[in-house]
């Protein structure tokens, strides 16, 4: 080093005043990255560093956004103070207003309309100690029925498919760490290169090792890039390629027959169906040529071991339960699961989407994965929380079936933590519509989110640098995420802001939490013995062995990585085969004459969900500062579409306006656009509203529209 750049540094080093660090872990997705924040003062400014921390998940690695999180937790749009609307504008309130106004309000609305006139709309992004106490929360406190999630427009495909076939869900039934030595890969709409980057190195290890990785997407993606085939598939056409898959998996005798008969039920039907069906045929429907269907047959079932990866592309549809278990079909059939190196995957979303899904925050589910419709998980989880089982209200509807109850009358006030459903749920103009009718709606946010604006309340809550508690990530990992950042202003936890408005809702003796940690160990006993089994799970061991992955029944338990070595879930043992046609059970849009184009959505690397916090951080909003349609350049001619230009998108819902990119890496059939922006460019206005019927899904995925230049 030269003695000028010696000089320079002891100057720089010199300026540093004080440093803080606080331990944490990245706010986005599932990775849940552990990472510290340095926060150095030098002279009259603050400096703030992100880096990643070992731990075995993502093993020190962080990604662009976990990199620049702090931009949006330490943003100046931060809400500080309690804010009610008055005249239209919010103004700030003290706590203690707050609390009597949601006591009033809650009051009124339960007397003039009934108790279950009260929802609540919860979120994958709390811990699992929020998204446990939010879940009894509605039961307990406000005896509603009525309680769901965003999870809902996320996993729910996965999970019931999980469920159904399985008969228990944890999103990827091994370690990651299988990965690297598996044969053979299915990536079926899934972009993990940008929506889980840390994970990339275990699938690129694999490849170093002479994996083959096939990707389903309708897309090139930086994901399909690591491929050594991609299936160019028409958006919704996830069940019929299966179907072709397996179709030449039994003619080419390449099942594990063995496997079939010893560990799984309905095969026959399967092979039966796929039989009388026409690869010709399939190869039309899917838009996959058919030597491509065959090969990637052949190869998935001749290796050893194989693992099969999915996420929101397969899932986010009308059927995505069912296009889910015919992958799944594909699994057992060649019998990759339960053994080394062999397993399912999906993907988790959010940073919480694993625990938030278990512990009784969706509509029929109480916690550790119990049924709230099942007599003795009633009886049960009724003397963990002190109260009569006959007054646990019975199960209620889905996330977007909340805002048709709004619609129709039924639910006329609401509590919406930490989602945006305006920006999130499909037919936002419909959405819109719904939440104007709310006599009540309170918003427990970071921000003033455009769903927050609709709200009569808004309550500050604690970002991920203050608030502690348990995530549990896409391994099913149960990791602690240390906060130690003090809070701005009057913030509080979400944790907090539940036990305090139960409190004045007069059912303050349910919840007298101190510290996170409280919560965990009565979620521990909750879901003592149910499927999702934390009893063995204590913020100690999480501290000394860096996660658990569940299930863990007890403290000598050292947790459990592979699932299903043995049997599956279901009282049987066995896996459940089914036979999924061709199509959906509820016919999906198709182009047409006014609406030519398959229109898909998803993500970008640099933004995330809403983008409510993404869009607040200089650094990512910098690189993509608005959403865009993309669309193959010979589409966009047909059309008239120039390139980098604003043009309109309409489905029979709405439209968007947005800026064309042209690219030749989408099929010509389709066009796709982010969903992380809002206003005119939320292209939830053009989602249609129809949702799966095992799992309540929208079909995110498929939309027929028409693009027009401005
Ligand atoms: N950068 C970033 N990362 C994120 C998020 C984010 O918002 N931004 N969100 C997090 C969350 S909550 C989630 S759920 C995950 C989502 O993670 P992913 O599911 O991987 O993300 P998506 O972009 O929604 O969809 C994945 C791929 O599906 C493809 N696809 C579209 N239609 C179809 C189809 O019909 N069939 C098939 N096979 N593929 C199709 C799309 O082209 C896309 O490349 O990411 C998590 N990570
Ligand atoms: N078209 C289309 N729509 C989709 C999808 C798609 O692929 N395409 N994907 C769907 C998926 S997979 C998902 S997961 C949903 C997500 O949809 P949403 O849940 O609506 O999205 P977010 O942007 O995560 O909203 C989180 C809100 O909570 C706030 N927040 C952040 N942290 C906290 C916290 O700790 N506590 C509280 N109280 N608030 C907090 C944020 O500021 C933000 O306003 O969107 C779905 N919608
Ligand atoms: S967004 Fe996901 S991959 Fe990136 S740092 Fe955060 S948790 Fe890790
Ligand atoms: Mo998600």
């Amino acid at each position: 080093m030269t003695e000028l750049l010696l000089k320079y540094f002891r100057t720089k080093q010199q300026e540093v005043q004080s440093e803080k660090v606080y331990d944490t872990q990245c706010p986005f997705c599932s990775m849940q990255c552990k990472m510290q924040l340095i926060e150095q003062s030098i002279v009259s400014r603050k400096k703030y560093t992100t880096i990643g921390v070992d731990n075995p998940t993502s093993e020190g690695r962080i990604c662009i956004k976990g990199m620049n999180a702090h931009q949006h937790a330490l943003h100046q749009d931060r809400i500080k103070y309690p804010l009610l609307k008055v005249n239209g504008e919010f103004v700030r309130i003290s706590w203690r207003e707050a609390l009597a106004v949601i006591k009033e309000k809650f009051t009124d609305i339960q007397v003039a309309d009934g108790t279950n006139a009260l929802a609540v709309y919860g979120s994958a992004s709390i811990t699992n100690e929020e998204a446990y106490l939010l879940g009894k929360f509605a039961r307990v406190a406000l005896t509603t029925r009525y309680i769901d999630y965003n999870g809902r427009l996320c996993m729910s495909a996965a999970a019931t498919a999980a469920n159904q076939t399985f008969g228990m869900d944890r999103g990827i039934t091994n370690a990651l760490t299988e990965v690297p030595t598996t044969r053979v890969i299915i990536l079926a709409g899934t972009n993990i290169a940008e929506c889980q980057p840390t994970i990339m190195p275990y699938f690129e290890k694999a490849k170093e090792n002479g994996a083959y990785i096939i990707a389903i997407d309708p897309r090139e993606t930086a994901t399909t890039q690591i491929a050594d085939l991609h299936l160019k598939v028409k958006p919704g056409m996830d069940a019929a390629l299966a179907n072709g898959l397996l179709k030449v998996i039994i003619e080419e005798n390449l099942t594990d027959e063995q496997f079939i008969r010893d560990r799984a039920t309905g095969f026959a039907e399967v092979k039966e169906y796929v039989l009388s069906q026409s690869l010709d045929e399939i190869a039309e429907l899917t838009g996959v040529p058919k030597e491509q269907i065959e090969t990637a047959a052949i190869k998935f079932a001749s290796e050893e071991t194989g693992m099969l990866f999915t996420a929101r592309g397969v899932e986010q549809q009308i059927d995505g339960t069912a296009a889910v278990r015919n992958l799944l079909n594909v699994l057992i059939a060649t019998g990759k699961i339960g053994k080394p190196s062999c397993g399912y995957g999906a993907i988790t979303g959010q940073g919480n989407g694993q625990g938030a899904r278990e512990h009784g925050q969706k509509a029929d589910q109480l916690p550790g994965y119990r049924s709230i419709e099942n007599e003795e998980h009633r009886e049960y989880i009724a003397s963990v929380w002190g109260i009569n089982k006959e007054d646990i209200p019975r199960k209620g509807v889905s996330a977007f079936e909340m805002f048709k109850k709004i619609d129709e009358g039924e639910i006329t006030g609401m509590l919406l933590m930490c989602s945006n459903p305006v920006v999130s749920n499909p037919n936002a103009n419909f959405v819109k519509s719904a939440l104007k009718k709310l006599k009540f709606l309170v918003a427990i946010d970071l921000f003033v989110s455009e769903t927050a604006e609709y709200a009569d309340l808004i309550l500050p809550t604690s970002s991920y640098l203050e608030d502690e508690g348990t995530m549990t990530n896409l391994e099913g990992r149960v990791i602690l995420r240390e906060a130690s950042r003090p809070c701005p202003g009057e913030v509080k936890h979400d944790w907090e802001i539940i036990c305090e408005i139960a409190k004045v809702l007069g059912k303050g003796q349910y919840f007298p939490y101190k510290k996170a940690e409280d919560i965990f160990n009565e979620l521990r006993i909750a879901s003592k013995g149910g499927i999702a089994d934390y009893y063995g799970i204590t913020y100690d061991r999480i501290r000394k062995e860096k996660g658990i992955l569940w299930p863990c029944p007890d403290e000598t338990h050292g947790g459990t990585a592979r699932l299903f070595e043995h049997s599956f879930a279901h009282p049987d043992g066995k896996a459940k085969m089914v036979v999924v046609s061709n199509s959906s059970q509820i016919p999906k849009e198709k182009p047409s004459e006014e609406y030519p184009l398959y229109l898909t959505t998803g993500r970008v690397v640099s933004h995330y969900l809403t983008g409510v916090q993404t869009r607040k951080s200089a650094a990512l909003a910098a690189r993509n500062f608005e959403s865009y349609l993309e669309i193959h350049p010979e589409t966009a001619r047909k059309y008239q579409i120039e390139n980098n230009r604003l043009v309109t998108v309409t489905s029979k819902r709405g439209s968007i306006v947005v800026r064309s990119k042209w690219s030749d890496k989408i099929r010509q059939d389709t066009v796709f656009v982010p969903f992380h922006w809002a206003d005119s460019q939320n292209v939830n206005m053009l989602v249609g509203e129809d949702l799966d019927p095992f799992c309540k899904m929208p079909g995110f995925k498929v939309s027929a529209v028409k693009v027009v230049p401005n």
